[in-house]
């Protein structure tokens, strides 16, 4: 039994060939409870987010339930799709953390039924961002960095900047993010190097 229920929403639109219960249940039978819980509130999170800036709801829903749908898969499923689909060559260079948006929107697309480049391009885009972010993928970002269950330092400025100024609330996941993962001195993903470059202003890209 979870004790996160979700969202009572109907889908009407063609953008998912199944009802909302249904994708519930893909979500919950391919995520560990702990995992599904967190897609059910960043689902929650997206919605709200979407409301508030005119950004379609359904699309809003459908892209949070699916943003982790690959996480906890193996690491050689990854590398047959990069391979299969002709996907950048240099993805191989990191792991599940990349593959799992860059590479689960295939899979979201293969498996669910999932074929709109939107939605797709949101799930794309969660862990790394991108230059270009569609209002959709900027809060599928935002939903997935602020969840109530969230509790790092910053994550309240994080949360009053996405309902005040999505913009800037990119720009400052993205550079926290990029700091956290300088000081974790892991490999820095082209990609989330690009969405800094895009995103946060020369102004505001000195460490305090
Ligand atoms: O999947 P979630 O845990 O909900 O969140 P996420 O998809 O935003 O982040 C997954 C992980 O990816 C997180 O531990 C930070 C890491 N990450 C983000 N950008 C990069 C990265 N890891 C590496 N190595 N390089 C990156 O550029
Ligand atoms: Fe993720
Ligand atoms: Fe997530």
């Amino acid at each position: 039994m979870s004790k996160e229920q979700p969202l009572a929403i109907e889908y009407d639109q063609p953008l998912c060939p199944l009802s909302h219960s249904e994708l519930v249940a893909k979500l919950h039978s391919a995520l560990r409870q702990k995992r599904f819980e967190h897609v059910l509130r960043v689902e929650k999170t997206a919605v709200k987010l979407a409301r508030q800036y005119g950004v379609n709801v359904q699309k809003a829903s459908i892209a949070g339930l699916c943003h982790d749908y690959a996480k906890q898969r193996p690491d050689e499923d990854f590398v047959k799709v990069i391979k299969e689909k002709g996907l950048d060559p240099d993805l191989l260079n990191y792991g599940n953390a990349i593959w799992h948006g860059i590479v689960g929107a295939e899979m979201v697309k293969d498996e669910l039924g999932i074929d709109d480049e939107d939605i797709l391009n949101a799930i794309r885009q969660h862990t790394t961002g991108a230059p270009q972010m569609t209002k959709l993928a900027q809060i599928v970002y935002m939903a997935d960095y602020i969840e109530p269950a969230r509790d790092f330092a910053g994550v309240d400025k994080a949360r009053q900047l996405a309902v005040t100024d999505l913009s800037a609330a990119v720009a400052y996941q993205t550079k926290s993010t990029l700091l956290y993962l300088l000081k974790q001195g892991v490999a820095i993903y082209p990609e989330t190097l690009a969405t800094y470059n895009a995103w946060v202003p020369a102004n505001e890209r000195k460490i305090e």
